[in-house]
């Protein structure tokens, strides 16, 4: 199935749950839920609002799929980036010895990780596809330390709702709900097809999220903020993408 039709039949799904009368419904459904998401005003704001409450309703636990080894792409894609800054340089020429990942926010114990210790932690490692909203995909394995496990490290207080990601790259930064940050598929990669992450592919550290598009795999991450709200990043719309159109929440 693919991806429009499965997100016209979980918004119909949503709609058919909140009664006939519709739209207004399940809007109030997502409100119950406190499914709304962050870029939920505006022109798009009522279809972003039924689209992450639809998903979070009816596949709340769903895992991206995984694919077998011989399904790999041959020529994973490294999407264009912009070129490295000196700054980026000199941690690229140290094999990224002095790269930090810093977790601050709503946290017992704010921290920060060296690549090498991330790498000790238990890892993990998962065959999925990475899906462009340009239309390209491609499968790769990625290796890395699981999100959750960084998030136990610092200690999430109970009324955070959101992880924040910011890409050294000043124009990369994102955001997730809990669910998502907490699922076992939503990784800290460092690894990727046997090696390492390439300098491409957002080396030394990056986002995987699998069940979201793309765009919301920040590639050169090193900074992560728990939070209650986002309303202080940014434009308060959880990332630079609604603010071009795309949307905050970006499932497949
Ligand atoms: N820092 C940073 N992260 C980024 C991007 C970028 O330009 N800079 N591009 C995004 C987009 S639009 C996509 S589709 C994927 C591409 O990942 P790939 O290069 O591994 O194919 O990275 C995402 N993460
Ligand atoms: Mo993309």
């Amino acid at each position: 199935m693919n991806n429009l039709t499965r997100r016209k039949l979980v918004t119909a799904g949503l709609a058919a749950a909140g009664g006939v009368a519709g739209l207004g419904v399940a809007a109030r459904l997502a409100q119950k839920y406190g499914l709304v998401p962050p870029d939920h005003s505006g022109i798009y704001g009522l279809g972003e609002t039924l689209n992450y409450a639809a998903y979070r309703l009816l596949t709340r636990h769903s895992m991206a799929r995984e694919f077998s080894r011989s399904q790999i792409s041959k020529r994973p894609l490294e999407n264009e980036i912009p070129p490295p800054s000196d700054e980026f340089k000199r941690f690229q020429s140290a094999g990224f010895a002095d790269w930090r990942l810093s977790v601050t926010g709503l946290v017992a114990q704010p921290a920060s990780f060296s690549v090498a210790e991330l790498k000790s932690y238990p890892s993990r490692s998962q065959i999925t596809q990475l899906a462009c909203e340009e239309g390209w995909s491609y499968i790769a394995e990625w290796i890395g330390v699981p999100l959750s496990h960084v998030l136990g490290l610092v200690g999430v207080l109970p009324r955070a709702k959101y992880v924040v990601y910011y890409s050294i790259d000043p124009d990369w930064w994102d955001s997730i709900d809990m669910a998502d940050a907490l699922h076992p598929q939503t990784f800290l990669a460092y690894g990727m097809n046997g090696g390492e992450l390439s300098v491409g592919n957002g080396a030394p550290l990056r986002l995987r999220v699998p069940r979201q598009l793309g765009y919301k795999n920040v590639k050169f991450v090193n900074r992560l903020i728990v939070t209650d709200s986002l309303k202080g990043f940014g434009k308060g719309l959880g990332s630079e993408a609604p603010e071009t159109g795309y949307a905050w929440y970006a499932g497949i």
